[in-house]
């Protein structure tokens, strides 16, 4: 077999031909469904080509068995085509044609759920990013638009329900128990944006006037016994095409818009057009099922994907290099609409964090990538935090550089420009700099250099002229296949907090900026001179404010300048930040004394205080406070260590928070009773807000398993009011070290909660993140467990995932088991579903962070999987782990 090739962006041309039109017909049966496809061909007069004659006509096409090729009715005998494994060529075709081709695929055979699929007994699609070429031969890339005809016909009586996208244009009865449906989309797309699902389906059905005052019929398709879980998906489905007309100006532009629910899908959900297809997980909530997180989560994926409908479909991208023109600029839309809905200030603290642990890893890591990728061998092993969150960031950082109105003119010159066609990222910052009249020459290399820039910052106050002189340094490390790095454009939100914890007035180059402004970092080094400053005003800085760029700012703080900022800064991110810094110095004073086998160090009394002080005031924020209690991830911690020494940062977390624990025991036994619920559930950020607070009190309770936490942990599982709480104590139960708390109440569980998958996925998750040692056993029993699939992704993610990523302790085993696991995982799943295992195995792929024990276990064992015949996704991430 030939090595995979990679494929470059600058090897980008223009499709050599045009489809005028696409007529699908789907004859469904599991085993062997009919498609025909009818394609109305032009040669591309945009198209570079040699000579006179029209270019081959290459479709590509996998896993179909072609049955007939016709041109203009006439059909091809076996030697005017050429088919093989990918593609289907014609050549000397007429300049304009219509060609129809019959194939049959195997739907119920398809575990790699890319193309059409069956899922718990109904037919769905899944075509983002190169799946429809396991439907049809087509041009299977973005730049060939065409408005689409599908007619979807299967067995009434198992798949009452068919649809497609756009309008519904003539259904009718067949022979043999049969009907047929008849679905017509206006709107130019991409066949990435085709669906098509059938099923036994009912739906929640709603309606939403548009502020043209059109009607639109509103339906979130689901099981029969799931239709009690989709009120929360409708709310937020409705909340999401407000916000986009109101903050954006966008309105929806078909008369029906509709939701699926499908229990097998290797992502969130994709925004088909009129047809968004969702992971069950991320549409169904009922408070009895779902927690706030996942209520959150919902609310955000619906938003995401409707958004697309003009940030993707309406303006899609010309090649998948662009991917993060669509990708970026939609996570940046839902993040700002969650951050309208709920806690501002809490969204972006629970992004960043995402940010930096996550994001911050894949970029110092053996794949990162640049947000617009030059080159790749397989596409879905780009839907990464890369393209969509630091995407996100750079687009926020665009939308802070202009502010609102100039970033909203840019968007609707954007939107109008490119209505209807194929965009890519210049297009998009070019709008942004027309409409602003800033240049975004340098800007720019957000989008083609990888890493995360680090910005040192020191600082030096001369209280005699009243100077503050702040210079900031900027470097990029090197990432593979990127040594060099320039400077890029760095917006640094900043202000002065003087000694009384108020913002001082700022002035920089004899202007007076107001208390706070944000620097332009574009050199390697810069030093800014604030002046006109009291002598005794002793400045700190609170740099990076609302974390203005996805950078590493270090500066050399006191422990008391973060107590401080901790409590004073006005900017509410800031002093979540602050705490963290003082929580991680604190942490490292522990990690050391473990280091050093002294098991008995105490934690810093500076970060006790601080946090006696955020126990003992009255709270302004109880989303914030609650994140404010809450000591850095593992993972974050392990982020700052050059060599991650996973069990020293394990004690080391646990130790601190045990003696936060004893030393402020009756407060957090105060916090929790002053944040039991009150009244019915409901998804709102107040309640949410207190429920985390209560749940961070009895998280610290159980970490010194305090009998009186032990109690009001069962209490709280017994009353049973909502999920969050459930959860909660049931995982506080079963992390504990007493089996006899958690074994008993995971049992009940699984009784109750057997017939539902995705409460049977939390009780996975819950029970392979137990700290204790005896947990490997656990995960290969559970991988037996009836509720258990490999197929299933969602199960992978909640058992395989959740051990392999979270539970760093027992995953990092020095034996070498918990890296065999997750091999033997990612060997199955390579034959059953490539885009999965190329993601589950990230955890191996970063043994380079680690002591040389465990980096020789777990390149050995990507060795074992290099070993195997392996699909490309793997492949490209096996290779670029070992290079
Ligand atoms: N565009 C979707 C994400 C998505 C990508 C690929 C998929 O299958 C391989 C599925 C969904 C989104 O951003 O939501
Ligand atoms: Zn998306």
């Amino acid at each position: 077999m030939s090595q995979p090739a990679a494929i470059h962006l600058d090897d980008y041309q223009a499709p050599a031909w045009r489809i005028l039109s696409t007529r699908l017909t789907f004859d469904l049966a599991p085993s062997a469904t009919r498609v025909t496809a009818v394609l109305t061909l032009e040669a591309n007069p945009d198209a570079a080509v040699g000579s006179d004659a029209t270019p081959p006509l290459v479709l590509n096409g996998e896993h179909l068995t072609l049955e007939s090729v016709r041109v203009d009715g006439r059909a091809l005998a076996s030697d005017e085509y050429k088919v093989d494994e990918t593609h289907l060529t014609l050549a000397a075709l007429p300049a304009s044609c219509e060609l129809e081709t019959v194939v049959l695929i195997d739907p119920a055979a398809n575990t790699a759920l890319e193309g059409l699929y069956v899922s718990s007994g109904m037919f769905c699609t899944q075509c983002e990013a190169e799946g429809f070429r396991r439907i049809t031969y087509y041009p299977d890339r973005p730049d060939v638009m065409s408005v689409f005809t599908t007619t979807v016909i299967a067995d009434k009586a198992n798949y009452p329900i068919l649809l497609s996208n756009g309008n519904p244009v003539e259904r009718g009865e067949l022979d043999g128990g049969r009907h047929f449906v008849t679905w017509q989309d206006p709107h130019l797309k991409p066949c990435y944006l085709f669906a098509l699902v059938a099923g036994d389906l009912v739906k929640h059905a709603d309606s939403f006037t548009t502020m043209s005052g059109r009607d639109v019929a509103l339906e979130i398709w689901v099981e029969p016994e799931n239709l009690d879980k989709t009120q929360h998906a409708m709310n937020s489905l409705k909340a999401s095409m407000k916000w986009d007309e109101e903050v954006y100006g966008r309105e929806y532009d078909l008369d029906i818009f509709m939701i699926v629910a499908v229990n097998d899908f290797n992502m969130g959900a994709m925004e088909n057009k009129g047809l968004n297809i969702f992971n069950s997980a991320c549409v169904l909530a009922n408070p009895d099922t779902t927690t706030d997180a996942a209520f959150q989560r919902v609310e955000g994926v619906v938003a995401h994907e409707y958004f697309h409908n003009w940030s993707g479909n309406r303006v899609t991208c010309r090649d998948w290099f662009q991917l993060s023109l669509k990708e970026g600029f939609t996570v940046y839309r839902d993040q700002t609409f969650s951050a309208d809905m709920n806690s501002a200030p809490v969204k972006r603290i629970e992004d960043v964090a995402m940010l930096r642990t996550a994001q911050f890893a894949e970029d110092a890591g053996p794949t990162a990538h640049p947000v617009r990728p030059a080159s790749y061998i397989e596409i879905s092993n780009f839907y990464t935090l890369t393209i969509y969150e630091k995407g996100s960031e750079v687009v926020r950082m665009v939308a802070n550089l202009l502010g609102e109105e100039a970033f909203r003119r840019g968007s609707d010159l954007y939107f109008a420009r490119n209505d209807g066609s194929a965009a890519t990222i210049e297009d998009f910052i070019s709008a942004m700099s027309e409409a602003s009249g800033r240049d975004f020459t340098q800007f720019m290399r957000w989008y083609s250099q990888a890493g995360t820039p680090e910005i040192s910052a020191r600082g030096n106050f001369d209280a005699e002229s009243g100077r503050y002189s702040l210079t900031l340094h900027q470097s990029t490390p090197a990432t593979p296949g990127q040594a060099e790095k320039l400077p890029l454009v760095i917006p640094v939100r900043m202000g002065l907090v003087g000694a009384d914890g108020s913002d001082l007035a700022l002035t920089l180059d004899g202007e007076a900026l107001g208390t706070e402004t944000v620097l332009e970092l574009t050199e390697a080094e810069q030093t800014f001179v604030f002046t006109g400053l009291e002598a005794g005003a002793d400045p700190v800085p609170s740099l990076l404010r609302g974390f203005s760029a996805p950078v590493k700012l270090s500066f050399a703080y006191s422990r008391e300048q973060l107590a401080f900022l901790m409590q004073h800064d006005s900017d509410g991110f800031n002093r979540w930040d602050a705490g963290q810094r003082l929580a991680l110095a604190a942490l490292e004073d522990l990690m050391a004394a473990w280091q050093q086998g002294d098991t008995q160090a105490s934690l810093d009394a500076r970060l006790l205080a601080a946090y006696r002080f955020l126990l003992q005031s009255e709270p302004s924020d109880r989303a914030v406070l609650a994140e404010m209690l809450t000591l850095p991830s593992e993972a974050y911690i392990a982020e700052q260590q050059t060599v991650v020494d996973v069990d020293a940062i394990h004690w080391a977390r646990k130790t601190a928070k045990a003696q936060l624990a004893t030393a402020l025991r009756d407060d957090f036994v105060a916090l929790y009773h002053a944040n039991e619920q009150q009244g019915d559930y409901a998804p709102t950020f107040e309640q949410m807000a207190r429920r985390s607070l209560k749940n961070a009190a009895l998280s610290y309770l159980m970490s010194i398993e305090d009998e009186e936490g032990v109690r009001l942990a069962q209490a709280q599982l017994a009353a049973a009011h909502n999920m969050t709480d459930v959860r909660a104590a049931l995982t506080l139960l079963v992390h504990s070290s007493r089996t006899e708390l958690g074994d008993p109440a995971l049992k009940a569980f699984a009784e109750r909660w057997s017939h539902d998958p995705l409460v049977m996925d939390q009780w996975f998750s819950i029970q392979v993140t137990r700290p204790q040692a005896d947990v490997l056993d656990r995960v290969r029993f559970l991988m037996e467990h009836p509720a258990f699939s490999l197929t299933n992704p969602n199960k992978v993610r909640a058992l395989i995932g959740a051990f392999a990523g979270q539970n760093r302790v027992n995953f990092h085993r020095l034996d070498g088991e918990g890296y065999r696991l997750l091999a033997d995982v990612v060997i199955e799943l390579n034959r059953l579903n490539p885009e999965i295992a190329a993601r589950i195995i990230t955890p191996l792929t970063r043994y380079k962070r680690f002591d040389a024990k465990r980096q020789a276990l777990m390149k050995a064992e990507l060795e074992r999987i290099r070993g195997e015949k392996l699909s490309r996704n793997l492949y490209e991430v096996v290779e670029k782990a070992l290079a």
